[in-house]
């Protein structure tokens, strides 16, 4: 009989280096709630944007409720937290920093440091201040497609590090620009909602060069105010294969999605080379291409978000996806929204982007959207044994952040998708653990997993969501 995965795998307990983060993650548009000037909340303003006509504009009151928030975590046996900074609320308008706001930022930091929390601060979590993206100008020269991009994302994150740095060593530049390019320059999804593919190349160029910029500013002013700083990319990896690994199509369709959406951004930063024809193309229509070369190194750990599995084929009559459309095998287990909960890939990706950045690796986010949370303890113990495994075969990994502590604003799906360890009730802003909350506070505690644990969450549960068989 052939030996399964499950039987491959150590036994229980599955331990973690002293050293190792368990921590959860949010970000600032999602969570904070405020009558802030970013694109996200004119876009929430258009009808028929966000599911629901849902806006980021209160969302979980964390601006206000932070050191409620942080005692909690605290309560909850969590030692880390990554949570991101509004550029919007930063710098109001153009070079002008608003200290209050710094201030304040530096409250919600002092309060995770006094809890015994350590921080990871991401600088762009998707949204953009609208003196950038309305501008009067070209249009076609705002946002992620401004050639002042870079030098703006560069000075905002050398104020932001000059007042904070002290509070906290850990920075993320950019959460998952793959994804930001994909959703507001191919789907049209999300600001600015277009579906250009020569944008979308133009976008990931700039923000390649405002992620570079952004890194030599931070070590600059860590050079001369904080000390060392880590600084890393939240990279959004997901495993990619053939529908039917059969047909040639599909099996190319797959290849050339992992190359453009997985491997671009993140391949630029491990080697300094870009996914050829991507440059070619920006190259071939004349415009001023960043020079990738200058991307290399630029990433002192590899923050990977991971969450599902996609079973792509080609397909003409799919052009709204880039005739690619994503799907999920018949009868696998998925979460609320559909994704596939695919734990083995965490390892996968471990392993990979260990080897290919050589630098440390923190998981910055992984989480699924299960309202009932029926599946998150299994979710949980599956993805972190990956975790365990993964440093038993000397992957260098320093922590895990869950996406995420709380409910949240999950973009253009509103307020329905439910991901947090923590119910919010949104009448209210009551926060209520879900039973998972509790379970992983007790591996965080433990920092291990332990064989009562591994037992009775190794499979999935019998009452699992699956995909349509
Ligand atoms: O909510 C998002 C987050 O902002 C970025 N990573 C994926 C999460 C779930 O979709």
């Amino acid at each position: 009989m052939a030996m399964t995965d499950d039987a491959a795998r150590p036994t229980a307990p599955l331990t973690f280096p002293p050293s190792f983060l368990f921590g959860t993650a949010t970000a600032s548009t999602q969570v904070e709630g405020g009558d802030v000037d970013s694109d996200w909340m004119a876009f929430a303003r258009e009808p028929g944007r966000i599911k629901g006509g849902d806006t980021p504009r209160v969302a979980c009151d964390h601006w206000n409720r932070f050191r409620d928030d942080a005692a909690l975590q605290k309560k909850l046996g969590y030692g880390a937290y990554r949570m991101s900074i509004e550029w919007a609320r930063v710098e109001p308008r153009p070079g002008v920093f608003d200290t209050a706001v710094l201030d304040h930022y530096r409250a919600m930091l002092g309060a995770l440091v006094d809890a015994g929390i350590t921080p990871m601060v991401t600088l762009h979590h998707f949204s953009l201040p609208t003196w950038l993206t309305h501008t009067s100008g070209a249009a076609s020269r705002a946002g992620l497609l401004a050639d002042a991009l870079p030098e703006l994302l560069a000075r905002y994150s050398a104020v932001v590090v000059r007042a904070l740095g002290d509070l906290c060593r850990l920075w993320v530049t950019l959460n998952e620009p793959n994804v930001l390019v994909a959703q507001g320059y191919l789907m049209g999804a999300w600001p600015p909602a277009k579906k250009s593919p020569l944008d979308a190349v133009r976008a990931h160029h700039n923000l390649l060069a405002a992620h570079v910029a952004m890194y030599r500013a931070l070590h600059a002013e860590a050079a001369s105010v904080t000390g060392t700083l880590a600084v890393g990319i939240a990279h959004h990896l997901r495993v990619i294969v053939p529908d039917a690994s059969t047909r040639a199509v599909d099996r190319l369709g797959a290849t050339a999605l992992r190359s453009v959406f997985n491997d671009a951004f993140a391949r630029a930063v491990c080697d300094g080379t870009l996914y050829g024809p991507l440059d070619a193309f920006a190259r071939a229509r004349g415009r001023r291409a960043f020079d990738v070369r200058n991307a290399k190194g630029t990433q002192d750990f590899f923050g990977v978000n991971y969450y599902s599995r996609d079973r792509v084929r080609l397909s003409l009559r799919d052009a709204d996806q880039m005739f690619l459309p994503r799907g999920v095998e018949k009868g696998a287990e998925v979460s609320d929204l559909g994704w596939e909960v695919y734990p083995d890939g965490l390892g996968t990706v471990l392993g990979e982007w260990s080897q290919r950045s050589g630098v440390p690796m923190y998981i910055t986010e992984n989480g699924i959207a299960d309202a009932s949370d029926t599946q998150r303890k299994s979710f949980l113990v599956r993805h972190l044994a990956e975790v365990a495994r993964a440093i038993a075969r000397g992957v260098d990994v320093r922590g895990y952040f869950h996406w995420s502590l709380m409910d949240n604003f999950e973009w253009d799906s509103g307020y329905e998708p439910r991901f947090g360890l923590v119910a919010i009730d949104y009448a209210t802003q009551s926060r209520t653990p879900r039973p998972s909350a509790e379970l992983y506070g007790a591996i965080a505690r433990a920092r291990a997993i332990d064989r009562a644990t591994w037992a009775a969450y190794r499979e999935p549960p019998a009452n699992a969501k699956r995909s349509p068989t």
